[in-house]
C-alpha cells in the first residue's frame, strides 16, 4: 500500500490579485496553508508529497516569501516534496526553482524533465509531465509510455486542461491539453493534476477514481469550486482503484452573496442575508429597484461589512435606485440660482452611469433637496 498527498496551484506570490487591501493577508494565509498540507502529510504518514504545478505565480517572488516556502518543506526532511512545474513556474533559465533557497533543500524535488523517476525505498514510479511553454499545444501524456506490464504503482503528475471537460473561461489563451484516455492506454494508477483550482475527480475506463486535479489549498478567487483542499490518495497495490480523501486545509472561507431589491424592508432582508455568509471574503451583487429612502442604511450596512470582512466587493451595475418623490426631489424653486444648481444637480444624476457617478450625484441631490427642505423651514 502507498499513500501520498496530492496538492497543486499554491499560487505564491501573487501580486495583487484583485485583492486590494486584502493581499497581503491572503498571502500570509496561503503560506500557512502550505504548512498546514504539510502536517496533513505527515499526520497521515503519507509517504511522499505530489505538487502538479504552479506553486509559485512566477519567477519574481519576493524572496522573503520563496525563503517562507523553504523554510516550511525544510520543517518535515522526511517527507519528500515532488514538484513538477507548470505554466506559472517553469523550469528553464531563471526560474524560481533555480533560488538558493529551493536548490539546497534536500527533500524538495523539482522535476524539470519527462522520464520515470523510481522512488527509493517505495513500489512507486512516478512519471513527471513538467509544462515547458505556457504556449504548448501539443499533449505531453501522448507520448507516455506503457507501464500496464511493469511492476510497481505509476503515478503521473501533469499540469493542465483535460481534454474531455470543459470548465469555462479560466485562463483561456494558456493550452496545455492533456487527454485522460492515455490513462488507460498507459495503464497508469493515478494522474495527478495541477492548473483548476477547484478539487475534481474523474474517473478512468475502468470506473476507478485514477484522475484528479487536488485543487489550490487557498482559494483565489470567487468562482473556484471546492478549492481550499488536498488530496489524501491510497493505493493498496498495483490497478487497485485508488482512494481519495479531500482534506480542507484553506482559512479563508469566501462567499458570493447575490440580493435582488424587491419591496419594503429591503433593507432589514440585506443585513440579513449578509449576516448569514459566514465568511472572510464577500463578493456582494446588487440587483434589481430600491427605494431611494433606503440608500442611507444600505450605504452604512455596505460600510459596517467592509470594516467586519477581510474583504468586501460590491457590483451593482444591476442595480437602480427608484427616485423617492419627498426625498431626492423638489418642487421648482423659485430663487433662480438655487433652480440652476437643481438642474444641474438633475442633469448630472440623468447622465451618470457608473455606479460610482450614479452615487455621488445621487448623494448631491438628496444634500441639496435636505438643504432646502430644512431652509424653507426656518423661513
Ligand atoms: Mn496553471
Amino acid at each position: 500500500m502507498v499513500r501520498f498527498l496530492h496538492t497543486s496551484d499554491w499560487q505564491i506570490g501573487m501580486r495583487g490579485g484583485g485583492l486590494g487591501r486584502a493581499a497581503p493577508e491572503v498571502r500570509k494565509k496561503r503560506l500557512e496553508a502550505v504548512e498546514r498540507l504539510l502536517e496533513v502529510a505527515a499526520e497521515r504518514e503519507c509517504a511522499f508529497v505530489v505538487a502538479a504545478g504552479d506553486l509559485f505565480e512566477h519567477h519574481g517572488v519576493d524572496q522573503t516569501q520563496v525563503e517562507e516556502v523553504a523554510r516550511r518543506i525544510r520543517a518535515f526532511p522526511t517527507l519528500d516534496v515532488h514538484v513538477v512545474p507548470g505554466n506559472h513556474d517553469l523550469p528553464g533559465p531563471g526560474a524560481i526553482w533555480n533560488r538558493a533557497a529551493l536548490r539546497n533543500l534536500p527533500n524538495l524535488r523539482v522535476h524539470s524533465k519527462e522520464g520515470p523517476v523510481a522512488l527509493d525505498g517505495l513500489d512507486v514510479t512516478l512519471w513527471p509531465f513538467p509544462v515547458r511553454s505556457k504556449h504548448a499545444r501539443t499533449d505531453p501524456l501522448a507520448a507516455a509510455e506503457v507501464v500496464a506490464d511493469r511492476p510497481g504503482v505509476h503515478v503521473a503528475v501533469a499540469h493542465g486542461h483535460l481534454t474531455s471537460v470543459t470548465f469555462g473561461g479560466h485562463e483561456v489563451d494558456v493550452k496545455l491539453p492533456l487527454d485522460p484516455a492515455h490513462v488507460d492506454r498507459c495503464g497508469f494508477d493515478y494522474l495527478a493534476l495541477g492548473h483548476w483550482h477547484g478539487t475534481r475527480v474523474f474517473s478512468a475506463g475502468d470506473d476507478a477514481p485514477r484522475i484528479a486535479y487536488s485543487g489550490t489549498p487557498e482559494q483565489t478567487a470567487y468562482e473556484e469550486v471546492d478549492a481550499g483542499q488536498v488530496l489524501v490518495v491510497e493505493i493498496d497495490r498495483k490497478g487497485a482503484p485508488p482512494a481519495l480523501e479531500p482534506v480542507r486545509v484553506g482559512a479563508l472561507r469566501w462567499a458570493d452573496v447575490a440580493f435582488r431589491f424587491a419591496g419594503d424592508a429591503d433593507a432589514a432582508r440585506l443585513r440579513r442575508a449578509l449576516a448569514e455568509a459566514e465568511a472572510d471574503v464577500v463578493r456582494l451583487t446588487l440587483a434589481g429597484e430600491a427605494p431611494a429612502s433606503a440608500y442611507a442604511e444600505v450605504r452604512d450596512l455596505v460600510e459596517e461589512e467592509e470594516a467586519r470582512r477581510l474583504d468586501l466587493r460590491v457590483r451593482e451595475a444591476d442595480l437602480r435606485w427608484r427616485a423617492d418623490e419627498e426625498e431626492a426631489s423638489l418642487a421648482p424653486l423659485r430663487d433662480a440660482s438655487l433652480a440652476q444648481v437643481q438642474a444641474r444637480l438633475e442633469r448630472r444624476l440623468a447622465e451618470a452611469e457608473e455606479p460610482h457617478d450614479v452615487r455621488v450625484a445621487r448623494e448631491a441631490a438628496r444634500l441639496f433637496a435636505q438643504a432646502v427642505r430644512e431652509a424653507d423651514a426656518c423661513d
